[in-house]
């Protein structure tokens, strides 16, 4: 193929065959407007980047809560496939928030992983644990992270690693997209519509609609979203409201004023009752289903 595309277009070889490469995703969005690279399969040269940090020995940050039925229900898995699928050949730290340290599986790492335990209390809505968790996501930084890592993802623990989940993903600010909105258009995003609430995004405005499963980058800028969105969440409960989509909206609301570096494609973090999408080469981080549904085989 690449003798044939130098013969016609009169290209290098290589040159050819990076137009090539490129094309092989010329179907999905790759950049957004302010220049961040949106993560596809077969958009980076995974070899490439592992030879680029073999010289830097990095460290990298993964916060979970997992709090009351959820701590039953999906920590296990979670942990498990992150031991086999999270930054392989990487020194991985795994921050676990839980209200029941005794509950908490044992679960064999390997060599290069190790974890972090920390009791948290149980906040009685779960609106309010999910959205609890900028606060500590915040102080677990000041205190211990940033010590520690150089580079965090803060994940939902309602999901599954299912293929490699590299170092293609780090950034100083990366957000993800929300599998099913990733095609949709900006006024049917389920952002916050109320101008009361901080996490307000009028209908003709926004990007991305992004994932709260899913966030990460450099201590200082994770520090500072955490901070920021949990300031919204705070100044909405001073007027007895709550934006929709609890810290995910107010997630959105900081990401479009604060552009993040790079996005994640919906292959990692993709929910399977999407059905079949030829978009979708390779996930690396799938939905669990939730309560009452069938468990999905496969
Ligand atoms: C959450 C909802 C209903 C009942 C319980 C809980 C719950 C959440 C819980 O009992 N225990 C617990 O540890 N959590 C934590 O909060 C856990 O880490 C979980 O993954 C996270 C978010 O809750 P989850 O996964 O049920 O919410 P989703 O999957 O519907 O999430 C999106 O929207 C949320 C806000 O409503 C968040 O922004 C989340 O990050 C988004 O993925
Ligand atoms: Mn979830």
């Amino acid at each position: 193929l690449g003798k044939r595309l130098t013969q016609e277009s009169g290209l290098s070889t290589w040159h050819a065959f990076s137009v090539f490469l490129y094309r092989a995703r010329l179907e999905v969005s790759t950049l957004t407007y302010w220049s961040a690279p949106i993560v596809w399969e077969g958009t980076f040269e995974r070899s490439v980047l592992e030879d680029y940090y073999s010289k830097r020995k990095i460290t990298i940050g993964l916060t979970v809560f997992a709090i009351g039925k959820y701590l039953d229900k999906y920590l296990k898995t979670f942990l498990t496939s992150a031991d086999t699928f999270f930054m392989v050949g990487h020194k991985v730290i795994f921050y676990i928030m839980v209200d029941d340290p005794s509950k908490v599986p044992l679960i064999k790492l390997g060599p290069l992983r190790t974890f972090k335990l920390f009791q948290v209390t149980k906040e009685s809505r779960w609106q309010d644990i999910s959205m609890m968790r900028m606060k500590m996501i915040g102080e677990l930084i000041e205190s211990h992270i940033k010590y520690e890592v150089d580079f965090l993802f803060c994940m939902d623990v309602d999901q599954v690693f299912q293929g490699d989940y590299g170092l293609e993903t780090l950034d100083e600010s990366v957000a993800q997209l929300q599998a099913w909105f990733y095609n949709a258009d900006k006024e049917d995003f389920t952002y916050e519509r109320h101008p009361q609430s901080a996490a307000y995004i009028p209908y003709q405005q926004g990007d991305y609609y992004y994932h709260g499963a899913v966030f990460g980058g450099t201590p200082p800028r994770v520090l500072n979203l955490t901070k920021e969105c949990y300031e919204g969440i705070r100044r909405d409960k001073e007027k007895n409201i709550e934006a929709l989509w609890h810290d995910e909206s107010n997630l959105n609301k900081y990401f479009f004023f604060n552009k993040p570096t790079k996005l994640l494609s919906p292959e990692y973090c993709w929910d399977y009752k999407i059905g079949r999408s030829a978009d979708v080469k390779d996930v690396k981080l799938s939905w669990m289903p939730k309560e009452y549904e069938v468990v999905r085989s496969g």
